[in-house]
Parts: structure tokens; sequence; C-alpha cells
């Protein structure tokens, strides 16, 4: 049996029987490569069947948190506060308010011009709320060079007070988030154009992404064709799945095939994309976009994270493998603590 929803006892035995339940299933469905599957019937099965949100919640661990299958849900959003209020009638984000109710946060603003630039490339730098929107009305205007796409801004823990969203159910169980100092829980705002280029998430956590206004559109790899993003040493990721070819270098040379194998969609206003762990995507903004969204674990893929540490772990114990004969056992293992 898996895990039940809210289960927050880690077995080993049941994350064993997750693990090869995600094998079997990324065996046996080939057609997942190509699809997002559109899940509105989950949110529709709900008043339909007067299914309770429970047993719905319950159904969504199961067909894709457990299976580590992508999915976008709609119909979360209509009672939250930041749908009504940061949104102007036309659907673009209502940036006035913004700058009004929330001027004074500080904020890191990424350019994004480059779609090259790599995750974690592009320039950074620190403004206020109110200096990013001035940027946005001059970019608008044809005045200013550069992208700024404000990014990781943490939002929920700055304005407590002001309930900007609802969690949704599918969602709770989420340790992340409730036994970690550094929450993940972000808005995002980037006009036309922005982008985040190809990552997989911080701890291979899962993430969940809502567009409160705008479009984005998602490129994914499913985890097992991870390795054909890498450069022909095994070392540098591509910055997305849209690096021109260069076969006289052959930089990227699976890329190619990791374009045929990665799913695409658009996500539009409203709707929700839960990503699954270890799924490389870039996203980039169709329209001047306002998302929310958090990361976290829970049973179902604290494995990942627990793996890329363990990784990371021997890593840097190769890598200080030369200082092992100058210090003592218990220093040794200090060092690589
Ligand atoms: O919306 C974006 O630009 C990136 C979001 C993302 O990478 C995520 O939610 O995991
Ligand atoms: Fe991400």
């Amino acid at each position: 049996m898996l895990p039940a929803i809210g289960d927050k006892s880690l077995r080993w035995s049941t994350l064993q029987q997750l693990l090869e339940a995600e094998v079997a299933v990324e065996q046996g469905d080939p057609g997942l490569d190509r699809r997002l599957t559109v899940a509105s019937h989950l949110y529709a099965a709900w008043t339909e069947k007067g299914t309770c949100p429970a047993a719905l919640a319950e159904r969504f661990v199961m067909e894709f948190m457990a299976r580590n299958k992508p999915v976008i849900i709609q119909g979360l959003t209509e009672d939250w506060r930041a749908c009504k209020e940061w949104v102007r009638p036309d659907g673009s984000p209502d940036l006035a308010f913004m700058q009004r109710n929330f001027g004074d946060a500080v904020i890191w603003a990424t350019d994004t011009s480059s779609q090259d630039a790599g995750y974690g490339g592009g320039a950074r730098q620190r403004m206020t709320l109110r200096d990013y929107v001035t940027w946005w009305k001059r970019y608008k205007a044809g005045k200013v060079q550069g992208l700024l796409y404000l990014k990781d801004w943490h939002f929920a823990d700055e304005f407590p007070q002001y309930h900007a969203y609802r969690l949704p159910v599918y969602f709770h169980s989420d340790w992340l988030n409730d036994y970690f100092d550094h929450r993940r829980l972000f808005v995002y705002l980037g006009p036309k154009g922005s982008f985040t280029p190809l990552h997989a998430d911080v701890l291979r956590s899962y993430s969940w992404s809502t567009n409160v206004c705008g479009r984005k559109r998602w490129q994914m790899l499913p985890p097992r064709h991870t390795h054909l993003l890498f450069d022909s040493f095994k070392r540098q990721m591509a910055p997305s799945f849209n690096v021109p070819d260069d076969s006289s270098t052959g930089r990227f040379p699976n890329l190619a095939r990791a374009r045929e194998l990665m799913i695409e969609c658009i996500q539009e206003p409203g709707e929700t994309i839960f990503v699954p762990s270890g799924w490389h995507h870039c996203v980039e903004n169709l329209e001047d976009t306002l998302s929310i969204n958090h990361n976290w674990l829970n049973a179902h893929n604290v494995h990942w994270a627990l793996a890329l540490l363990q990784g990371e772990r021997t890593d840097a114990v190769a890598a200080i493998e030369d200082c092992r004969s100058a210090c003592s056992p218990s220093e040794f293992e200090s060092l690589n603590a």
C-alpha cells in the first residue's frame, strides 16, 4: 500500500515500493513522454460525483504525485485574494495595486534577456518593488534594455497577514515548509518573454505553480533522460532545450534527442501545474505573468532529496580525499560533515 495523505512517517519498505512503482510506471507508459494530462476532470469529479476534497487529493497523490507524473489542474483559485486584487480587468498584472500595497518590499530581479545565460547565470539586482514597477513602465515604453524577471519573492513570509492564496488540498503534506527554516513559498512576476532556464528544482523537490494571470510555456524532460542535457564532457548543462544545434563543436550532442522526448504545455491563467521531482524544465512567460509557487518534499519524494545529498556528499569526500592523510579520522569526518 502507498502511504496515506498526511502520513508523515518515513518507512523504508514503503519508499522501496514507491521506487519500484515509479520505475514500472516509467517503463510501461511510453505515452507519458509526449503529453501532459489536463486534469480538469479531477476538479469536475469533486462536484459531479460529490467526492470530498480529501478523496480527490488522494486520487491526485496516487495518480500523479506517487508516480512522479506532471499534471495541470484547473479550478483551484476561485477564492484566491490574489486573483481578485492583483489582476486588472484586461487580465494583466495590476502593477499599480502591487506598487501601492507592497512597494517597499525588497526583491531580486534577474536579467533574462539572454536565454543562453543558464540557470543562475543572468545578472541579478536587489531593488524595491516600487523601483521594479518603474523599470517595467520604462521597459514597456522602450526606454530601457534588459528583461528583468522578479523571481523567488518570499511574499507569504513578508506579508503573513495578507493571505494572497489558499494552499490547495493536493499539496498539504509538506515537510520542507512545515519544518525547515528556509521556506520555499514564492511569487514570480515578469513581462512577456521573461524566462527561467533549464533546471531541476532545489533538493529535487516537487513544485506547484499557479498563474494568477498570464500564460507560461513549460518544457519538461522525464528524469530518466537527464543525461541527454549535458555537454560531451558531462559537465555543463544546456541553458534551455532551444540552444541552436552546433554540429561543428557538438557541444550538447544529445539535445536534439532531448527535444524529441520532452513534453511541452501551455499553462493558462488560473491553472496550476504540478512539476514532479527530478524533471528538468524551462519556462517562458508568453504574456505579462504573475504566478505563485511552492517547492515541497514529503514521503513520496524525499528519497530524491536523500539521493541528491548522498551523491553530493560522495563528491565532496572525493574532492578532499588528498587531505585525509593530513588529518585524524575525526577531523576528516568533520571536514565533510
Ligand atoms: O515560472 C517560472 O519562471 C519558473 C517556475 C519554476 O521553475 C517552478 O515552479 O519550478
Ligand atoms: Fe523549477
